[in-house]
């Protein structure tokens, strides 16, 4: 059976029960974040995408150090959107470098090899359609130069902090001396406005977490009443851990799969979906150094909200 079904059995048969939210994104989820990013409730995107646009020359001032000559890779590339700020610039001042994108859709990657070159002229696109970890070995042996990695959006909090460290750390045995990261974080702030982001006025969160029940009903033949499930947000300001869960509104039992495999849901149960936690200055700080980084510059929009941290592999 395929991965999607092994981890979906895997996680409804813990206690607690989980999904993991790297299932968020089928073709439909990703229509539902592409309206998340541009939600009012959602801040993230909307900061980190002034501190690539107003930024633009310091964030390239500190790529510079050590080498001037790289090529940039991008795990979870996406639309790119504050990337081709960079790219733009990087172009425009005649710097001669390759944009790898790396990303697990297919469609994705078509997409930005079609259109960031017509909106870019000149820029040279080859994207990388797979897991981070494989594609950017693979960039490293198409790459003649050193890798300037960006890992934005803060996709980081998908992890918890231990994973965050261990991810980090594999991430930087990867990387060659003089290789750079830039890393998007979200910024603990007041949980009234954390919670707000993931409980939307239009409730396009609510619906991102339920399109998980209706992608297993569609995918794996499940028959989950989605009108029988909440989805429930929280934040704790101490470990800054902000977490969606789905509750089931009644006793119930579901089946999925053509083994007809059961599971079974009392009135109030969870099911965890997703971690986005997030951080102060210092324990990002903490981070860089527990992985073998050093941090060389940090980016703040306006209101501090958000932040994206260089650091150096030495
Ligand atoms: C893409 C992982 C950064 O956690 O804020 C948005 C995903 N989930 N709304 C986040 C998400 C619910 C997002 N990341």
């Amino acid at each position: 059976m395929n991965q999607f079904y092994s981890d979906v059995v895997k996680g409804l048969s813990s206690n607690p029960k989980y999904l993991l939210s790297k299932y968020f994104y089928d073709d439909a989820g990703d229509v539902i974040f592409e309206k998340i990013m541009r939600s009012p409730d959602y801040y993230l995107t909307r900061c980190e995408l002034s501190i690539f646009k107003d930024q633009t020359q310091q964030l390239i001032e500190a790529f510079d150090a050590g080498s001037a000559q790289y090529d940039i890779v991008e795990l979870g590339a996406g639309d790119a959107l504050k990337t081709s700020h960079l790219l733009r610039y990087l172009v425009q001042n005649g710097k001669e470098f390759t944009y790898y994108p790396i990303d697990i859709s297919k469609q994705v990657i078509q997409k930005l090899e079609m259109h960031l070159p017509r909106q870019i002229p000149w820029l040279q696109v080859t994207g990388l359609n797979g897991e981070y970890f494989p594609m950017l070995e693979e960039a490293g042996r198409l790459s003649g130069r050193k890798k300037v990695v960006l890992f934005l959006g803060s996709n980081i909090g998908n992890m918890y902090p231990r994973e965050a460290q261990e991810f980090c750390r594999q991430l930087n045995g990867m990387l060659m001396p003089g290789d750079i990261l830039l890393m998007g974080a979200d910024l603990k702030k007041h949980p009234e406005t954390i919670l707000k982001a993931y409980n939307d006025e239009e409730g396009l969160t609510r619906e991102f977490n339920l399109n998980l029940l209706r992608r297993m009903n569609s995918e794996l033949d499940a028959d989950f009443d989605v009108s029988a499930f909440q989805h429930f947000q929280t934040y704790d300001p101490g470990t800054g851990s902000c977490k969606s869960y789905l509750i089931s509104l009644a006793d119930q039992e579901v089946t999925i799969g053509s083994e007809k495999k059961v599971f079974y849901f009392s009135e109030n149960e969870s099911i965890f979906t997703e971690v986005s936690q997030k951080y102060s200055p210092g324990e990002l700080g903490a981070l860089a150094e527990s992985a073998g980084f050093t941090s060389l510059a940090q980016f703040f929009d306006s209101r501090s909200w958000f932040t994206d941290v260089i650091w150096g592999k030495v």
